[in-house]
């Protein structure tokens, strides 16, 4: 089944919008791509594997929204007499490729993050099999619900019950992905210098928030009274935009600050240049 936008005309300024947040998006991330590649001699050797997952997020990122963009582009079609976009017969405009790109970016931000928090050997392990698995579960759950979009937003007949249900199982993992992740950082924030910590802190806030919006604007569709409204098609993708930019861009910038810091106070001797204490306690 289609999303639930195909079966909407839009107004010209609902369909600009949505079509300048796509294009929007990918040029920051091909932006940052520049910035992640030509920051990373700042870090030492060892902190650099945070601006190169930070490089695969963008790439990865910047073609799927490049992708989105040209398919919102192909179809919807003008119409001068009525000043609106409806659907280009034989033609759909397909969220799915998000999923695809959270496919790559969760469990990439998520390595990050313990790579980050100085986990090493059997202790990055552990926590590294227990995220990307819960994070590409909670996608897959995410993105066999969104098939059910065009029932639960009344455009076709059906219950729209799996909407619920695979979305449901989804949130149910998300919590336990926030929970493994709450714990790393509680153990993993006191191998950091002081005046990285709080930065760390910053960036786990932000991912709780911003990581918390695409799971609100999966619910768009099933809530009724704005699931036929092209106003709400915007704020959507409007959400997905900030929660995309935030969650990828402003978080790895301030991942690389950590690495940058953390790299600063190792060359001038305060810290040891180890492996970091929990290799050493395993
Ligand atoms: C889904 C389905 C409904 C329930 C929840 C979801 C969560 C999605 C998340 C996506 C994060 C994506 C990121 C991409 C960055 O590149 C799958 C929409 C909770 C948390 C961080």
């Amino acid at each position: 089944m289609p999303n639930y936008e195909n079966f909407l005309t839009f107004e010209y300024w609902q369909y600009e919008v949505i079509r300048h947040a796509f294009s929007f998006t990918a040029a920051v991330f091909a932006a940052s791509l520049v910035y992640f590649a030509m920051t990373m001699h700042e870090a030492t050797a060892k902190y650099r594997t945070t601006f190169a997952i930070s490089a695969v997020v963008m790439v990865s990122a910047t073609i799927e929204l490049g992708l989105l963009y040209l398919m919102w582009n192909s179809a919807f079609v003008y119409d001068a007499a009525t000043m609106t976009y409806a659907r280009t017969e034989g033609e759909i405009f397909a969220n799915g490729y998000r999923y695809a790109n959270w496919l790559i970016d969760v469990p990439m931000l998520l390595t990050q993050f313990l790579v980050v928090l100085q986990f090493t050997g059997a202790a990055f392990r552990r926590r590294w099999i227990t995220l990307t698995a819960s994070g590409a579960a909670m996608i897959l759950l995410g993105y066999v619900g969104q098939y059910y979009e065009p029932q639960v937003a009344g455009f076709v007949e059906g219950s729209g019950l799996g909407f619920w249900i695979w979305g449901g199982l989804s949130w149910l993992v998300f919590f336990y992905l926030l929970y493994v992740a709450n714990d790393a950082v509680r153990a993993g924030r006191d191998s950091l210098v002081p005046e990285a910590r709080g930065l760390m802190n910053g960036a786990w806030t932000l991912l709780v928030v911003t990581w918390f919006m695409y799971g609100f604007a999966y619910m768009v569709p099933g809530v009724p009274g704005i699931n036929q409204s092209g106003d709400w098609v915007v704020v959507r993708q409007l959400i997905y935009t900030f929660a995309d930019v935030t969650s990828k861009t402003v978080f790895g910038l301030l991942l690389a600050q950590v690495a940058i810091r953390q790299s600063r106070a190792e060359q001038a001797g305060r810290i040891g240049t180890g492996e970091g204490r929990y290799a050493a306690a395993e």
